[in-house]
């Protein structure tokens, strides 16, 4: 008795240390600011640049969403006035939003993996044990290397048979985007569990690679320190700044076109050459090694309903531009469906966001070969932004399963699913 005080003690003591540490954003805001061109996008993008103060939650055609210091309203108010560019309170206090997500840890607890909350990586990687443990036949463990701490990361294949065409996908490269890996693990699930005839086609007649937490330092570190940390942990020389944005960090046309930043304290830092991050160079390898057996590609990201497809680095289009915009609108069209009605535009990174080099997509499209190439970023268009309600994990599950067997049938329907190996 006495010794189970002791730790009781002890343990709120541990915890008082672990909240101690963490970055609080109490009255924190968020802003819709209304852009009418590239010009004043920029100007908002550039206040985010190296600044501590002002956070980019997402920059697109028209609008960008900044998250601001409340020491730096009147400031921005003034800036935003001067400019004559509107301005929309999106969220008025960002820590009211972290907690409410941490609190809601609804019904299930952290061994009952049931996608009403967000769970640490430790809890990730027990459920793809038990995945692993529960269905080995069809599934295998996928080695991806070691993240810059030292962390192991974890994928999953699961095949059912010879001769399938195969399906990559790469999430929570952004350590932010939690809704990313919550998805990727439920999508595991389903497609071991589900009994709809639809998915059981979905499975069984295609390989699936499956990297949940790509960015496992940052995922580990949005959890338990900085609830809105975007980049990889590994420190930059000469700088006091820390990590890279991984998805900035694959070499394809590598800091090209403004596409990223060469400054380390930048959200979108490109890292100090490309595949300077391990976890971007393990991918990479791993990929390359059976780049003939994948047809598709898709990264998870959030926020704003997106498909996109490549490239970032130029607004050229690709040379199967039209079969990549059909299939996204399958997805689309699919997702619309749904009694969440929830809308996903398509395009080019380059044409509905800003120049983005070095990305997973256009990596996978330019240099592998994948002729279908996708970064989807999912819900919400602002309302939450990162920090999207544990209530809406499952919907959104549902939309992206629904958007997937589309995607899936439109890509096969145009020829996309022929077999590159023998
Ligand atoms: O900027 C990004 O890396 C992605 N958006 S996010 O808000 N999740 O950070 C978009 C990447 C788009 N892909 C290409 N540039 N090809
Ligand atoms: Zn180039
Ligand atoms: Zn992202």
């Amino acid at each position: 008795m006495k010794s189970q005080l002791l730790v009781l003690a002890l343990l709120a003591i541990l915890m008082a240390i672990a909240s101690a540490k963490k970055v609080r954003y109490d009255n924190y805001k968020v802003f819709k600011i209304r852009t009418q061109n590239l010009e004043q996008q920029k100007w908002i993008e550039n206040l985010a640049s190296g600044s501590k103060n002002f956070n980019l939650w997402h920059s697109g055609k028209g609008e960008v969403h900044l998250m601001v210091n409340p020491q730096k309203l009147i400031f921005l108010q003034n800036y935003t006035r001067s400019f004559n560019m509107p301005l929309d309170v999106m969220v008025s206090n960002v820590q009211s939003l972290i907690d409410a997500e941490q609190t809601s840890k609804a019904a299930d607890d952290l061994n009952d993996f049931g996608w009403t909350r967000y769970y640490p990586l430790s809890a990730i990687e027990t459920f793809l044990d038990d995945i692993l443990a529960k269905y080995p036949e069809v599934t295998s463990h996928i080695d991806i290397g070691t993240s810059f701490e030292g962390r192991k990361i974890r994928g999953i294949k699961i095949s059912y048979k010879e001769g399938n065409p195969g399906i990559f996908i790469e999430s929570n490269i952004h350590a932010r985007e939690w809704i990313t890996s919550a998805t990727a693990t439920w999508l595991i699930n389903e497609l071991l569990t589900s009994e709809d005839a639809n998915v059981r086609k979905l499975a069984e007649n295609h390989d699936w690679y499956i990297v949940p937490v790509l960015n496992v330092d940052g995922f580990v570190y949005s959890h338990e320190t900085d609830r809105m940390w975007r980049k990889t942990r590994q420190p930059v020389e000469g700088s006091n700044c820390i990590g890279a944005d991984a998805n900035r960090n694959y070499n394809s046309h590598w800091l090209e076109s403004g596409g990223a930043s060469t400054n380390p304290c930048d959200e979108t830092y490109g890292g100090a050459q490309p595949f300077s991050e391990s976890e971007v160079k393990g991918l990479a390898d791993y990929v390359t090694s059976i780049k003939e057996r994948i047809n598709i590609f898709l990264a998870f990201h959030s926020y704003s309903q997106f498909l996109l497809t490549p490239y970032g680095w130029t607004k050229d289009p690709p040379t199967n531009f039209e079969d990549l915009m059909a299939v996204a609108k399958a997805y689309s069209d699919a997702v619309l469906t749904l009694p969440y009605k929830t809308s996903y535009t398509y395009g080019t990174t380059a044409d509905l966001l800003y120049f983005a080099s070095g990305a997973a997509n256009d990596w996978a499209y330019s240099e592998q070969d994948i002729q279908l190439s996708y970064t989807i970023e999912f819900r919400d268009t602002g309302r939450y932004g990162f920090i999207l309600p544990p209530i809406q994990i499952l919907p959104h599950c549902e939309d992206t399963l629904a958007g997937l067997l589309a995607l899936v049938e439109k890509a096969d329907e145009l020829g996309y699913l022929q077999l590159k190996y023998t």
